[in-house]
């Protein structure tokens, strides 16, 4: 059996169609931050687009299992209980709680493609795990979707995508068909920075932009480190990731 990868930068290039597995990509720092956040004992993760939407419904949710987590152009949001970071969602504060999250452009690739029958998403701590997922699954069709910014390419999206895809290359037990050139240039950014996934990420447009904002030094740091998680986010219900 041949598994067809295809690789869209952004959410807006995505065709209308609901894939068999769609895998959303948003290495700094939504979909490594959701990992991490499942990791660390959250219930639930429910992924908005608009924010009054998302402050509506968790006020539906009791006050003591609920946080509110997002950022708007990197900086966490007014009010909000945490911003986008893989490091405050540590298991003493998410623990048990749903978390209410909407970032620049990660939960709107995950809105995106919330029709896809099997929905993940990855960032680069647990691409073995998530791959692992879709090999078990046996597919034919594979949909990857960076996050990017704003409607724009990034380079550490296209890295991981990359990434997923070279994993799938040398496990999947069949022939993996690169169906796009988007992903044939991802592989060959793989090839090139794998040793220096951590250097590829502050040279990245939006790594430089997180680093004008502060110091986020353990973020990059956070985001870079290869398969050392064993979570593998999906979509439960419409809009909500949990652990599997
Ligand atoms: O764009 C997004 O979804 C965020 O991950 C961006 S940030 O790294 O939190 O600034």
């Amino acid at each position: 059996m041949i598994i067809n990868l295809t690789y869209y930068h952004v959410a807006n290039d995505v065709p209308e169609i609901n894939p068999d597995v769609a895998v959303v990509i948003d290495v700094l720092r939504a979909t490594t931050t959701i990992s991490w956040a499942l990791k660390n004992g959250a219930d639930s993760i429910q992924v908005f687009a608009d924010l009054n939407l998302l402050k509506t419904s968790a006020m539906k949710w009791p006050a003591d299992k609920r946080l509110m987590l997002g950022e708007r152009g990197g900086k966490k949001i007014d009010g909000f209980d945490l911003g986008n970071s893989p490091l405050s969602v540590k298991k003493e504060t998410v623990l048990g709680k749903r978390l209410f999250m909407s970032t620049t452009n990660g939960t709107k690739s995950l809105k995106e493609v919330q029709n896809a029958k099997h929905l993940f998403a990855m960032g680069l701590p647990n691409r073995k795990a998530v791959a692992d997922k879709i090999i078990s699954l046996n597919t034919e069709n594979l949909l990857i979707l960076g996050s990017g910014w704003e409607g724009s390419y990034s380079l550490e999206d296209s890295l991981a995508a990359g990434a997923l895809a070279s994993y799938l290359k040398t496990n999947f037990n069949s022939e993996v068909n690169i169906a796009n050139d988007e992903l044939q240039a991802a592989l060959a950014l793989w090839y090139f920075w794998e040793n220096d996934i951590l250097q590829c990420l502050k040279t990245a447009t939006h790594g430089k932009r997180l680093t004008s904002l502060g110091d986020y030094e353990d973020d990059f740091k956070c985001c870079s480190e290869l398969d050392c998680l064993d979570i593998v986010p999906f979509q439960a219900e419409r809009g909500v990731i949990r652990a599997s």
